[in-house]
């Protein structure tokens, strides 16, 4: 029986975050991981107040136990979004890619858990400072927009600088990953990749089967000089934002060539003109499973990891 403080705060029964991924994290996902004793997290991306609205109810048809909204802070939807989060009274919202921090005050008075996905020690003391309940540390190992520290690095350094819990992300597909991350002193995991590969998951089963196929080099980081540094699997559309990138193209270039890419690739399936985000880990993924496998094996194998590191402890040859 493994449980932690982020357990108790969120009112989940295991320490199991789903990644808030845009286009993905859709009611069907969402449910199936709150259903099986994580916290799902709808994925709100660039989508409309009004998309947001049905997917928190869809949620709601299929599950009774709690759940989150992630928000895109780069969204033209934000105020409209952060409106429906508060009328539909969610839970927990989640926060990337920004710093979230004047959010904080307004969804606290209304009861609502904060918890910003960050990737730097500087805004994991800023947001402390603003109320939020936990903080999800997130490596450079994860996939979609990224910061530029490790988890191995980045997770111990925030869970020294901040009271709050941690949860560790980017790189965590396993029990070993939940193991260590409590090692490093969070308090749980968040898995973004791994939950692509559920039999629930939306995304088209060419992009699941690129992240099956895929090595431990088959992610690449794009976007760089836009000063938003995206991870994804290494096709036809990373190769040309890479040239691009190489000969100095402007900022509206880039746009232009990103437009309207992750649909094509996640959900209509073109693996080579689409965007196909995934972090590091999606080498080792080798199978596609219902969520509530996913999360069971994860906790067996934390727990089997962990009675081992005690028995090595204890002097025995492991
Ligand atoms: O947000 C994510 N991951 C994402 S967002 C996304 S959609 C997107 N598509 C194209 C371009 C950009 C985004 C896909 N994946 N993770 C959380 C995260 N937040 N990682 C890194 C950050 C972050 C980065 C810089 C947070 C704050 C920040 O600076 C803010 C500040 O003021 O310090």
């Amino acid at each position: 029986m493994l449980r932690t403080q982020i357990c108790d705060l969120l009112g989940i029964e295991y320490p199991i975050i789903q990644g808030g991924m845009a286009w993905l994290g859709t009611a069907e996902l969402v449910s199936a991981v709150s259903e099986a004793g994580g916290l799902g997290t709808i994925g709100t991306g660039n989508a409309p107040a009004d998309w947001l609205r049905q997917q928190i109810r869809a949620t709601r048809e299929r599950t009774n136990k709690t759940f989150a909204v992630n928000v895109l802070l780069l969204t033209p939807f934000l105020r409209e979004v952060l409106d429906v989060i508060l009328e539909e009274k969610v839970p927990v919202v989640a926060f990337g890619a920004g710093n979230p921090g004047v959010y904080v005050p307004r969804l606290k008075e209304a009861g609502i858990k904060v918890i910003p996905v960050l990737s730097s020690v500087a805004l994991a003391k800023r947001l402390q400072r603003t109320g939020v309940v936990a903080v999800v540390a997130e490596g450079m190992e994860s996939g979609g927009h990224i910061g530029e520290t490790t988890t191995m690095a980045l997770v111990p350094q925030v869970v020294d600088a901040v009271q709050v819990p941690v949860i560790a992300a980017g790189g965590m597909a396993d029990g070993r990953g939940l193991a260590a991350a409590l090692a490093l002193g969070a308090q749980g995991v968040q898995m973004g990749t791994r939950f692509i590969c559920s039999t629930e998951c939306v995304a088209h089963s060419r992009f699941k089967e690129q992240i099956l196929k895929a090595g431990d080099r088959s992610t690449v980081i794009t976007g760089r000089p836009t000063g938003h540094p995206v991870r994804c699997l290494e096709n036809k559309l990373s190769r040309q934002f890479l040239e691009m990138e190489k000969s100095g193209a402007l900022a509206e270039e880039f746009e232009k060539l990103g437009t309207g890419k992750m649909p094509l690739g996640v959900l209509q399936g073109d693996i080579e003109a689409g965007s196909l985000m995934a972090g590091q880990i999606a080498g080792m993924i080798k199978d596609i499973k219902p969520v509530k496998d996913i999360i069971r094996d994860v906790m067996s194998q934390a727990e089997a990891v962990m009675d081992k590191m005690a028995a090595l402890r204890g002097g025995a040859r492991v």
